[in-house]
């Protein structure tokens, strides 16, 4: 076995909406995928509840990585490879993206120079290799540098910054071949109702209400409530087979989303697992499933939804609302999708993986 480099990884710790992860440049990282994700682990300290040996945050939100490489498309400047790190768990999965990490990749690829900045507003171009689609970022960039510093709110994260908006296009049937991977809207697993569905992100969306709870529930008693993990661990088993994910044991999709009538004006009210946590607000495009979801007639979310009448659709969730913009033809197909996000680079520098158990 190859020993880890003594003088460290260059690496870029960054929050990228309300998510934070290690970014690198792939020519860092072992090719091998089994060697990269065995580093990877050491990085962020797991198998371990704690992290406590790494710099992951013991938390699925603060466990993940993206891995940044020149494009192989004409049509995108960056190639992005998100990658869910267990917390707890010898896993690390790439059968998931990560909408709020893919905020943080213009800005990085800037910054490591994959990608030339103009002064102004920056458009990167992002070929997102989870799911194989493009997304276009729009980084803040005066005097041709990246600035982080900007008016931009978005909920779950403290503070002001500069907005990254975000935008969408072909996200159905990322992962699964289809927007509605059983044909349907509406299905029934171990007796509950439920959607699934895939635009650039595999969910299963079922009532709070049948499951007992009113939806607004916090983080903190949702992850308490070991028979109702029970419960949708069981669903989301069957789930994976039927939405072409096969077996979903060892993977982090499908997510498993609860939806409610809207609380506070918005037009559904979620409570997202990820799917053994819950999220302390909701993924970038889980948020977009869960409003795609909203606009097909007999689908679960459809009958608990306020529509809005403009394209703004506001997916609620325990620490506000996220906004996603759905652009939608005359006869109601969506033609793009547009959310917006922040990111700021937390830290640059060098990592030191943990050593192999092995050597130990
Ligand atoms: O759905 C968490 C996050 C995510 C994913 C998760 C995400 C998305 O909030 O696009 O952003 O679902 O594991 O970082």
């Amino acid at each position: 076995m190859s020993e880890d480099d003594p003088d460290g990884i260059s690496c870029l710790w960054m929050r990228g909406g309300t998510s934070k992860g290690a970014v690198f440049l792939a020519r860092d990282l072992p090719a091998d995928p089994s060697e990269r994700d065995d580093l990877l682990l050491r990085i962020m300290g797991s198998p371990d509840a704690r992290q406590i040996d790494g710099i992951g945050g013991a938390d699925p939100l603060t466990s993940k990585v993206a891995i940044l490489s020149p494009s192989t498309r004409p049509d995108a400047e960056v190639d992005y490879l998100f990658l869910q790190v267990f917390v707890d768990q010898a896993l690390v999965s790439d059968a998931q993206g990560c909408g709020n990490i893919l905020a943080a990749v213009g800005p990085a690829a800037i910054e490591r120079g994959l990608v030339a900045a103009v002064d102004g507003v920056t458009p990167v171009r992002i070929h997102m290799l989870n799911t194989g689609e493009v997304s276009l970022a729009e980084v803040s960039t005066p005097n041709g540098r990246v600035t982080y510093r900007g008016d931009a709110q978005i909920d779950g994260v403290p503070g002001r910054h500069a907005a990254i908006p975000l935008l969408f296009q072909n996200t159905e049937g990322s992962m699964c071949g289809a927007l509605l991977p059983t044909g349907r809207v509406f299905d029934r697993i171990d007796g509950m109702d439920c959607t699934l569905i895939d635009n650039g992100m595999p969910i299963v969306i079922l009532r709070a209400a049948d499951f007992g709870l009113t939806g607004s529930e916090n983080r903190e008693a949702l992850d308490a409530d070991s028979e109702l993990k029970a419960r949708l661990e069981a669903v989301r088993l069957k789930a994976g087979p039927l939405m072409n994910l096969g077996d979903v044991v060892e993977k982090s999709v499908p997510k498993m989303t609860l939806v409610s009538p809207a609380l506070n004006g918005g037009t559904i009210n979620t409570r997202s697992f990820i799917p053994h946590r819950c999220h302390a607000s909701i993924g970038v495009f889980a948020a977009v499933s869960v409003a795609t979801a909203c606009t097909l007639p007999g689908s679960v979310p459809a009958e608990l939804a306020s529509l809005p009448s403009d394209e703004r659709f506001l997916i609620e969730h325990p620490s506000g609302a996220a906004e996603v913009l759905v652009h939608r033809s005359a006869t109601g197909e969506i033609q793009g999708i547009g959310t917006l996000r922040t990111a700021r680079k937390l830290f640059d520098g060098k990592v030191f993986p943990a050593p192999k158990r092995s050597d130990l």
